[in-house]
């Protein structure tokens, strides 16, 4: 019987840093068994990296790493690379981040890992694809500047910009998880393992799609939509950086709420959806727009949208972001308030639902962390806390592979764990 979705599926996790940690978490959260492989004293480097309380693991390393176990194991000696082949004889899945040829260094490429373990399915993550990059190491924003999130983030008088949000690192997690899944749903029918990869560069572009778009559109005239296209500004040959402006075909725009002097969130996302455009003209007391044919239409509102927008401000600047979205929500006006992390970190139904969950933990004490986003009805995800580094070292050499205590004693002896 399994009370999980993925119980019985074990994941041999050599992930570090950001990307592939978010995509075991998840596997784990989803019910996996992750054993996170990390090398003796030193660990996965986020561990201390950012530290907000000395020698205690870091927030960046707790909040990426729940439901795992973790083993240390030095994978280039001898001693531990015999381990390492009884791990991976073991488990279903081997994830991994590493800075690309750094397994085959390792002496366990794609072909020695099919040796050892015909049913293995191989997860990697790597910046990029096969080709000129294929070599590179990358970080979050190399992937948001070259997957063409970059290019097209940001004002168009102003430089390129990279997002908060982890597109490149968790982004491709997430990309990723989906390959593994799939691949063992293939498994089922093949009894074969195979090769699953996630390249940064491709996980952010796939994200920018909507932006290749436009690219394609460009070709057939001006991008309408676009902010400089009401400033009367001619567009080059690349889709250019749109601001705030909305990516989909309703006009939108962050508009400034009461208390913007002073609070740096004080904003709402206005959306001049076509269908309640009446309804608009009414809330920001414009009514003699509804049938003025120079604002009436979408089209007809697409050269003056940015003076548009400064009248529905004028009405937004009167009330607090959270009015705004009382007096809109009931009338089907699209808005969003631009909430702080803060707000976020206190909201009671992200609480409510286990988005938002806060964890234990021996060293640290109580912290704030974000759960699983994706919930299954059968499959609850429960947050459980980060493993220290080796916590479970024993536990797994003797539960999983079956070690005496005295080939334990021995692989301690000879450094290997
Ligand atoms: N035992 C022994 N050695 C181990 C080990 C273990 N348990 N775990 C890792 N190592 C070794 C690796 O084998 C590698 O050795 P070699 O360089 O001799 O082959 C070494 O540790 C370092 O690995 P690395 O090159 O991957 O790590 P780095 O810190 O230099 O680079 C990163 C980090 C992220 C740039 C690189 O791993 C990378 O490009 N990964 C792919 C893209 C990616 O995931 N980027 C997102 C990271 S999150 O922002």
């Amino acid at each position: 019987m399994t009370d999980k979705a993925l119980s019985g599926v074990r994941i041999l996790d050599m992930t570090h840093v950001q990307s592939g940690p978010t995509c075991t978490q998840l596997l784990a959260w989803f019910g996996a068994d992750v054993i996170k492989v990390e090398r003796p004293g030193v660990g996965d480097a986020t561990r201390g990296q950012l530290r907000d309380i000395p020698d205690v693991d870091s927030l960046y390393f707790t909040m990426l790493n729940h439901n795992k176990r973790s083993i240390t194991l030095n994978t280039k000696s001898e001693a531990g690379k015999a381990i390492f082949t009884k791990l991976i004889e073991s488990c279903d899945v081997m994830v991994e981040n590493f800075a690309p040829g750094a397994l085959d260094r390792m002496g366990f490429g794609w072909e020695r890992i099919q040796e050892i373990n015909p049913r293995m399915i191989m997860a990697s993550i790597k910046g990029f694809g096969p080709g000129p990059y294929q070599d590179c190491k990358v970080y979050e924003n190399v992937a948001q500047c070259a997957g063409g999130s970059a290019s097209t983030t940001g004002f168009a008088d102003g430089p390129p910009l990279v997002t908060g949000a982890q597109i490149g690192d968790s982004g491709t997690g997430l990309h990723l998880a989906l390959g593994i899944v799939t691949a063992l749903y293939q498994r089922e029918q093949t009894g074969r393992g195979q090769k699953v990869l996630a390249a940064m560069q491709d996980g952010v572009l796939n994200l920018c799609r909507v932006k290749l778009r436009d690219q394609q559109r460009l070709a057939h005239g001006p991008l309408k939509e676009y902010p400089q296209y009401g400033e009367g500004k001619a567009f080059g040959e690349a889709t250019p950086r749109a601001g705030n402006a909305s990516g989909g075909g309703q006009p939108g725009w962050i508009l400034k709420c009461k208390g913007w002097e002073t609070d740096p969130d004080a904003y709402i996302y206005f959306i001049t959806q076509a269908p309640v455009w009446k309804k608009i003209c009414d809330v920001i007391g414009k009514p003699e727009w509804k049938e003025d044919t120079e604002y009436a239409t979408p089209d007809a509102r697409l050269n003056k949208l940015g003076a548009v927008f400064n009248t529905i401000e004028a009405w937004t600047k009167t009330k607090t972001k959270f009015e705004v979205m009382d007096i809109c929500n009931p009338l089907d006006i699209p808005v969003g308030p631009i909430l702080s992390m803060k707000e976020i970190a206190e909201e009671p139904s992200l609480r409510e639902t286990g988005t938002i969950v806060e964890v234990d933990h021996p060293e640290r004490g109580k912290y704030l962390t974000v759960g699983n986003p994706i919930k299954l009805s059968d499959s609850p995800a429960e947050v459980t806390r980060s493993p220290l580094l080796g916590e479970h070292t024993e536990e797994i050499l003797s539960q999983v592979l079956g070690l005496s205590s005295q080939d334990i004693e021995q692989a301690r002896a000879d450094g290997a764990v």
